[in-house]
């Protein structure tokens, strides 16, 4: 065991291995190591041999540090470049053949134009390294709500990390069988070694750094970076760009969304689908754990950053988590905060770019109210208290199996989904949004999804804290012109017998002071449970020009009862004022996406301006 590789099980040849039938897949696997020119190729079959030799090969080459293993067993930590440490939207392109497609959401160029550019900067650049061929369903394996992809990297953090993040390997392949369809995708980390140089820890291209999609063709071609988003193509190139474009065509939904289940004491479970932007909150939403006053109520798991939905022949609509695992930001987790996640991170986890103490275990900002008395930080540097610079970079992320989640859902993993009751869409907001805000209908739901906004996170590359329209949380994963985008949820629900529910949600208003008015976390609970009685009829609300808020009264505060009435009506105030000029805002979005922009989405904002 756990001993290193040996040449003849790395296979060295360019041949695909006899198992693999499928024609389209050998001649475009044979087609990028023409123009890559990688020293071998290897098939992943998903084991785990394959996975601890993989994992062996990138402690010796400095890629992984083992942690301590009593500790941490099974547990890595992987420090980036320090100019590869979060999705690069600027980076980012849709390359449809008519740009207008794309939308001003997107970045765009010319597919020709695209191809010829990465083509010069794809030639060769797997000189000195191994190809990893990637075949990976998003979704249980033959779940007819999944997709398959195959990923071809020169980057084993990659292949380890989709075997967390997906179902990878010969499995797959058995499923795809002669001639089945699959999404190709194409990634280089951009560094080929020529002949005698040495490979450094993590490799990356300084110049030249590009994910793209290819919509017409479903392909995407990623180039220059080893991080999260931007390599590991399953994620948001596929599950959330490209499936976006399948799913309009198809009739279907791809969400930035977690996925969780409610079970009241005595009642019906349903499931919640909630979106919000990258780092605010989903994992932790996800496996909240309900306050003691509440007990009776239980949350389970399916998803924490992605759904696929579709509708069902009962005319609801289903939907499945097409990832198996979670890429989640490190700092703020605890046992506080998400101790489900915390437990789920003791073992088989890769770390990146958190904090090392100096017995080998990990730590990040927020772990523990007090910072160990000295720790290497994400650099690799020496790091005390005083050093005046965060530990962990604020986009450190946990890698990990979603089997290790203590709370996820006895269905997380059933192939014919599980039904949604409500979406949920959320957003960080200082200011004007109130805690929940229930739609008056579907058409006034798809309005409240398509204008919200929220503060930029440390998940992508630029300023943080900045307020920008993030329509259904989807602004840097929506693979097509927005206008089109709204029209297509309108159709959904249209069509559909029993549409969800849909709300708005804050958790992030602060008062004048600066100081957040509602706890959050566990405490969500009371948001949800209100949600859910909304879906059976249950519960109150008092009409606003903005949508259905709860009473006080409407919302349970056993267990919290130091929270006023005075507190909560501050907390769900709505300023005119503010709201005029939000509308003014939702006006500025509409005007930049006016050529696709449905009729009903204006006839909302007249109806809301109105209103107030
Ligand atoms: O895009 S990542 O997968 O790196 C994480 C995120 O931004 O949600
Ligand atoms: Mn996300």
């Amino acid at each position: 065991m756990n001993q290193p590789a040996t040449k003849a099980q790395i296979a060295p040849t360019m041949d695909a291995p006899a198992y693999v039938t499928h024609a389209r897949l050998k001649a475009w696997v044979a087609e990028v190591a023409k123009m890559t020119k990688p020293d071998r190729i290897v098939w992943c079959d998903g084991s785990q041999e394959e996975y601890d030799r993989l994992c062996n090969e990138m402690v010796a080459a400095g890629t992984l540090i083992r942690l301590n293993q009593e500790k941490r067993p099974g547990c890595f930590l992987a420090r980036s470049d320090p100019d590869d440490v979060a999705r690069m939207e600027d980076r980012t392109f849709v390359c449809s053949k008519n740009k207008d497609d794309a939308g001003p959401n997107n970045n765009w160029m010319a597919p020709e134009e695209m191809k010829a550019t990465m083509s010069k900067l794809y030639d060769g650049c797997m000189r000195g390294r191994t190809m990893y061929v990637i075949p990976f369903s998003m979704g249980p394996l033959g779940s007819h709500i999944a997709h398959i992809g195959v990923e071809l990297t020169d980057s084993a953090y990659v292949v380890a990390s989709m075997r967390i993040m997906t179902r990878i390997g010969s499995k797959v392949l058995d499923i795809l069988g002669a001639d089945g369809e699959f999404v190709p995708c194409l990634h280089s980390v951009g560094m080929p070694l020529e002949a005698g140089q040495k490979d450094i820890p993590w490799p990356s291209s300084k110049e030249h750094k590009f994910i793209t999609h290819f919509p017409e063709e479903k392909l995407i071609w990623s180039y220059g970076s080893g991080y999260g988003g931007n390599a590991l193509l399953g994620k948001k190139c596929f599950a959330l760009r490209i499936a976006s474009i399948m799913a309009k065509e198809q009739g279907w939904l791809a969400e930035h969304m977690l996925i969780l289940g409610i079970q009241p004491p005595n009642g019906k479970k349903h499931y919640i689908a909630a979106a919000f932007p990258s780092a605010c909150g989903k994992t932790n939403l996800a496996m909240l754990v309900p306050p003691k006053a509440l007990e009776g109520w239980k949350v389970t798991t399916i998803g924490e950053d992605i759904a696929w939905i579709k509708p069902g022949p009962d005319g609801r609509l289903y939907a499945i988590n097409p990832e198996s695992g979670a890429f989640g930001v490190a700092p703020g987790t605890s046992v506080d905060t998400n101790a489900n996640c915390l437990a789920a991170l003791h073992k088989n986890t890769i770390f990146t770019n958190v904090a090392m103490t100096d017995d080998g275990d990990v730590w990040w900002e927020g772990l523990s109210k007090e910072a160990p008395k000295h720790l290497i930080d994400w650099t690799g540097k020496s790091w005390t208290p005083d050093s005046g610079r965060l530990a962990a970079h604020p986009n450190s992320r946990f890698t990990v199996h979603a089997s290790q989640i203590p709370c996820m859902d006895d269905d997380w993993e059933n192939p014919a989904g599980v039904p949604i009751s409500a979406f949920l869409f959320g957003g960080r907001r200082t200011t004007t949004v109130p805690l929940v805000t229930e739609a008056k209908d579907w058409k006034h739901g798809v309005y409240l999804a398509a204008t919200m906004a929220s503060e930029t996170t440390a998940a992508i590359v630029g300023k943080v804290g900045v307020v920008r329209r993030d329509p259904f949380a989807m602004l840097p994963f929506c693979g097509y012109h927005f206008g089109d985008y709204f029209t297509h949820w309108l159709n959904v629900g249209s069509k559909v017998k029993q549409a969800p529910k849909i709300f708005a949600v804050n958790w992030f208003r602060r008062d004048s002071n600066g100081k957040f008015m509602w706890p959050g976390f566990g405490d969500n609970m009371r948001v949800l449970k209100w949600v859910v009685e909304r879906c059976e009829g249950k519960s109150g609300a008092t009409e606003t020009p903005i949508g259905n808020m709860p009473r006080y009264e409407d919302m349970e505060w056993n267990g919290m009862s130091s929270f006023s009435r005075e507190a909560f009506d501050e907390l769900t105030h709505v300023d005119h004022d503010a709201w005029r000029a939000e509308v003014k805002d939702h006006e500025e979005l509409f005007g930049k996406l006016q050529s696709r922009l449905p009729a009903e989405m204006t006839a909302q904002r007249q109806a809301l301006e109105k209103a107030l």
